[in-house]
This record gives C-alpha cells, sequence and structure tokens, in this order.
C-alpha cells in the first residue's frame, strides 16, 4: 500500500498536547494514511477546554471528521476542533448592575446597543440603559451565538442615607462626583441600586440633575434637607 503521511501538524507531540489543554488551538500530529480512517493508530484526541463541550473535529472544508472518518487526501491537514460553549440564550440584568460570562479566552462579546449594555475591554457587561440588546458572541470575529439582553429598572430601594450614592454611610464630595459621572453616562462608573435611591434626594420617579443640585447643597450647607 501506498503511505501518504497526513501531517497535522511538526510540532513536538508532548508540546502540542499542553497547548491542547491551555490554547484555543487543538492540534496533535499524526500520520494518516490515504483510504484507511482517521482512527489510524489511535483515536483523534478528545480535547477539553472549560466552559465547553467538544463537538468534533472540523477539516478545512468544514466537513465534520470523525475516527471512522475515511482518509481522502494526501495533502497535509489540519483539523479544527468545533466547540459548543456553555453560554446561556437570555440574561436580565438591573440598571446599573455589571456581570459577567465565564467566557473562554478564545471568546469576545460585542453589544448591539452600547447604550442599553456595554461590553468592557474586560468583557465585563454593564447595564447602561433600559431595553434590551443583544450580545454577539464571537470566536475568531465569528458569530457563534447570540444572547438576548435585558435591562430593567432594579425594584426600588429604600433610601438608607439620602445622597449618599456610594453607599459608604456618609454624605460628602465623593458622592456628588459619583453621581456626577453617571449623569453624564461615564461607563467606568457603577451606582448600585441602594446608590442610586440614596441618590433621587427629592424623592420623584428620577435620579437627575436636580439631584444632584441638592446633593451639592446640602454639601454647601445651604440645604437643611438633613
Ligand atoms: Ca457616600
Ligand atoms: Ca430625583
Amino acid at each position: 500500500m501506498l503511505r501518504h503521511a497526513v501531517i497535522l501538524s511538526r510540532r513536538s507531540a508532548r508540546q502540542l498536547l499542553s497547548n491542547m489543554v491551555s490554547e484555543k488551538v487543538d492540534i496533535r500530529s499524526k500520520i494518516l494514511v490515504y483510504g484507511e480512517t482517521y482512527a489510524r493508530k489511535g483515536a483523534l484526541p478528545t480535547p477539553t477546554k472549560p466552559n465547553a463541550k467538544f463537538i468534533g473535529w472540523i477539516d478545512e472544508n468544514g466537513n465534520m471528521i470523525t475516527n471512522d472518518t475515511v482518509v481522502a487526501t494526501t495533502k497535509d491537514q489540519t483539523l479544527t476542533a468545533k466547540w459548543e460553549y456553555a453560554l446561556p440564550s437570555l440574561i436580565d440584568m438591573e440598571l446599573g448592575s455589571q456581570c459577567s460570562l465565564d467566557l473562554s479566552d478564545a471568546l469576545t462579546l460585542k453589544s448591539s446597543n452600547e447604550n442599553v449594555v456595554y461590553v468592557a475591554p474586560s468583557q465585563t457587561l454593564t447595564a447602561v440603559g433600559t431595553g434590551n440588546a443583544v450580545l454577539f458572541v464571537l470566536e475568531n470575529g465569528e458569530i457563534i451565538k447570540q444572547i438576548n439582553v435585558s435591562v430593567t429598572n432594579a425594584p426600588s430601594q429604600v433610601q438608607t442615607l439620602l445622597g449618599d450614592v456610594d453607599c459608604n454611610s456618609d454624605v460628602n464630595v465623593a458622592d456628588a462626583v459619583l453621581l456626577a459621572r453617571m449623569l453624564a453616562e461615564d461607563k467606568d462608573v457603577t451606582v448600585s441600586a441602594q446608590g442610586r435611591a440614596n441618590a433621587n434626594v427629592n424623592g420623584d420617579d428620577n435620579v437627575d440633575s436636580d439631584d444632584l443640585t441638592m446633593i451639592l447643597e446640602i454639601l454647601a450647607n445651604i440645604s437643611s434637607a438633613f
């Protein structure tokens, strides 16, 4: 029989094995013979990755390759692992809250509406506005999943200390600064639901610049609200 070497990689098996465990690259060299199955001299490896389920091996043409597949090429070939990620299809967030998904390093997120949910470079999500958005999960630039995100107002909270936006049991200029940044939609700051309740100094339906003015007045001892 003619032996055609199909070398998936020339790197040493040991190095590749460690790559398999730690990297998104799941490759191992295997010498195959045209007309025989991929299981020749041992089954194809079954890689593992946190929060992901291995689906199978895909060749360069997108064909699923199993141990029973017959080798139909004499060329070098690279098989790519196909994964299914354990990701939710729906995320409910309260306005102002943050969360992060347990992502594999290979995945990045992109928001369809950054005025609803903002994705930081760290991939942390911040609910910056009420409404719905779609999170695109990208692997190597390709969308592999869409997650619907719904942001709603936090349930109304009882004020613990009027003006204490950062909830440290004290009202000072840091609270005014935090509120000002929140109102300016500074995406680097987050205010908890309790903080938003405390920020609503005039007790109406909104947290807005009127409340900021009142906090500044409190700080300047102009107001006798306390
Ligand atoms: Ca405070
Ligand atoms: Ca208010």
